[in-house]
């Protein structure tokens, strides 16, 4: 069992049937540069809140499992670079050594749902990286959506992933993808990623529905809720495809892999394209904290 310790907000909403939104911290420790990622995971908090939602940003800290952070634990979160990243199956070793850590897309959705938590929302999902036929490089959030009850807001995955085969992955875990408002699936940075989706939902009362039928079904696994960036905030696809090409270019000269590999090709795009990825970035992470909070406050009032 997981054992956190939950703020008094999240703790009185989880208690009386109130939405709560979780928000991941390894998007604010190592996918955001200091100190915008501080001022972003605030914003987050208050996109959240404005839709009528409780945020519960999770990190470990001290060796603390916690949901809902104070903002010194924030700071913490923010001077990132020396913090850890870590997936579900680190836990025991930070917890154990007392160590303060930024969790993932995969750890953050596992004590999520574990307190009961039903929404959580990210910027893009991991994925299958590009070349993982020979690196074997498939990020832990797959296997955990697989087998996770909650429903999570991402602009699709990460641009820097192989898409096509994140999306065959997905369908072979039995995680239902659906898109917001659209049956394009997003592309992170983009709002078209160039591959389609089978559903579309229209509206926070319908994905709200759709998370309550999930959960009479009793399925384990799941709800990618698919949420482009606005086509006039996108990154000008030329732009993205030669900062990309450079990017993994220079990932490979300079023998970046695994667990690194997505800070770098943020940390790259974000330097290369003088600050508009960063943009892009932030547009998508706060769009979908406010949809999974209207989402979160629909259900509350269907329960
Ligand atoms: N989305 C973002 N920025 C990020 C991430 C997602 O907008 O930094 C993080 C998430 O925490 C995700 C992780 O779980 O990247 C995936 O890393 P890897 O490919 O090493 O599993
Ligand atoms: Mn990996």
């Amino acid at each position: 069992m997981i054992e956190a310790k939950l703020s008094p907000e999240v703790a009185e909403a989880l208690a009386t049937g109130g939405s709560v939104v979780a928000l991941e911290s390894t998007l604010i420790a190592h996918g955001l540069p200091y100190p915008d990622n501080f001022a972003v995971a605030k914003q987050l908090e208050a996109d959240v809140a404005a839709y009528g939602a409780v945020p519960a940003t999770i990190a470990v800290i001290n060796g603390e499992i916690k949901v809902g952070l104070s903002e010194t634990d924030l700071e913490i979160i923010a001077h990132g670079s020396s913090i850890r990243k870590i997936g579900p199956r680190d836990l025991p070793a930070v917890l154990s050594k007392k160590e303060s850590a930024a969790t993932t897309v995969a750890s953050t959705s596992d004590i999520a749902q574990s307190v009961g938590i039903k929404l959580f929302a990210t910027g893009g999902l991991g994925g299958v990286h590009r070349g993982a036929v020979e690196s074997f490089d498939e990020s832990a959030d797959l296997g955990t959506l697989a087998s996770t009850p909650i429903a999570v807001v991402a602009a699709g995955v990460k641009s820097i992933l192989d898409v096509a085969a994140t999306l065959e992955r997905l369908e072979t875990l039995g995680v239902l993808v659906v898109g917001y408002r659209t049956t394009a699936f997003p592309g992170f940075y983009q709002t078209d990623s160039g591959y389609q989706l089978e559903w579309k939902f229209d509206s926070p009362a319908e994905v709200a529905d759709l998370i309550k039928t999930h959960s009479n079904l009793e399925s384990q696994s799941a709800i990618v809720v698919a949420n482009p960036v606005a086509k006039e905030l996108e990154l000008p696809k030329q732009l993205h495809d030669d900062v990309l090409a450079a990017g993994l270019a220079a990932a490979q000269a300079a023998g970046i892999t695994g667990k690194q590999a997505t800070p770098f090709l943020l940390e790259f795009f974000h330097r290369e394209t003088k600050g508009e990825s960063l943009r892009v970035n932030i547009d998508v992470v706060r769009s979908n904290a406010k949809l999974a909070a209207q989402i979160a406050t629909e259900l509350s009032q269907l329960r």
